[in-house]
């Protein structure tokens, strides 16, 4: 059965994708407005709940942005959602990041972590999920990507605006991540990490001898590197400014603001 309303297959939908981008891409291409779809959040599968939602699969992502290829057709990179398509993210995301990256396709990024897989994951901060935001940054310089980094959904922080709290924490940790991959130059700075992490016994927290030694610099005298970044939050969200920041300085074009 298939239809207007109803069981939508996997079929039916690439049809009416098709149809979508055969007459919106020639025209976003003629006036260079950049279309950059979000990936289908969180992946689900086939036939659930009656749709095969088919842009919730990094390979179907790949095909999508073939469809009616264009400079002004590609992806707004989430993260987060990319992250919960794979079966081990930590491991598998700087491919991703790569393959999407090198081919133009990212033109916006939701950075944002999780911890967990493909069907069995929780939202979390980004210092606090899965996947290692260092070396995921480092793979965006890398493959030249120009444009935003912004802040995705994330846990609340208790206070008087959880939500803002909470956004307000990540565009400080993206600011820093960014101040520190173009500032911190040596053997110890982030600036020298390679995007294809060697891996140790923890996937999620595979840094390198050198890079962990620069990293609990920032940490002296608060204890572990996470009750440093509870405290962090209890203590100086509200010092953080308006989230109408300022754009970084230019350190491979990187912007933490939307706005
Ligand atoms: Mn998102």
């Amino acid at each position: 059965m298939s239809g207007v309303a109803g069981i939508v297959s996997e079929e039916e939908n690439w049809e009416r994708i098709d149809h979508f981008l055969a007459a919106v891409v020639p025209v976003a291409t003629a006036a260079k407005v950049r279309l950059a779809c979000h990936p289908h959040d969180p992946y689900t599968p086939p036939g659930c709940p009656g749709v095969t939602r088919v842009l919730g699969m990094v390979e179907r992502l790949k095909r999508f942005v073939k469809m009616h290829e264009s400079p002004y057709h590609g992806l707004n990179f989430c993260q987060g959602t990319i992250a919960e398509m794979l079966d081990d993210p930590a491991r598998e995301i700087f491919e991703v990041i790569r393959w999407f990256g090198r081919r133009g396709k990212i033109f916006n990024v939701h950075f944002r972590n999780i911890k967990g897989r493909k069907l069995d994951f929780m939202e979390a901060f980004l210092d606090e999920g899965d996947m290692d935001m260092a070396h995921s940054l480092a793979a965006y310089r890398d493959v030249g990507y120009p444009y935003m980094l912004v802040p995705d959904h994330v846990p609340q922080i208790d206070g008087r605006d959880p939500s803002s709290v909470a956004f307000a924490y990540c565009y400080g940790y993206i600011q820093a991540l960014i101040d520190a991959l173009g500032a911190a130059r040596g053997p110890h700075g982030l600036l020298s990490l390679p995007t294809a992490p060697q891996l140790g016994r923890h996937p999620g927290r595979h840094r390198s001898p050198a890079q962990r030694a620069w990293l609990n610099r920032w940490h002296t005298g608060y204890g572990s590197p996470r009750r440093a970044a509870g405290e962090r939050r209890r203590s100086n969200a509200w010092k953080t400014p308006s989230r109408h920041r300022r754009c970084a300085r230019s350190i491979g074009g990187f912007c933490p603001s939307p706005w």
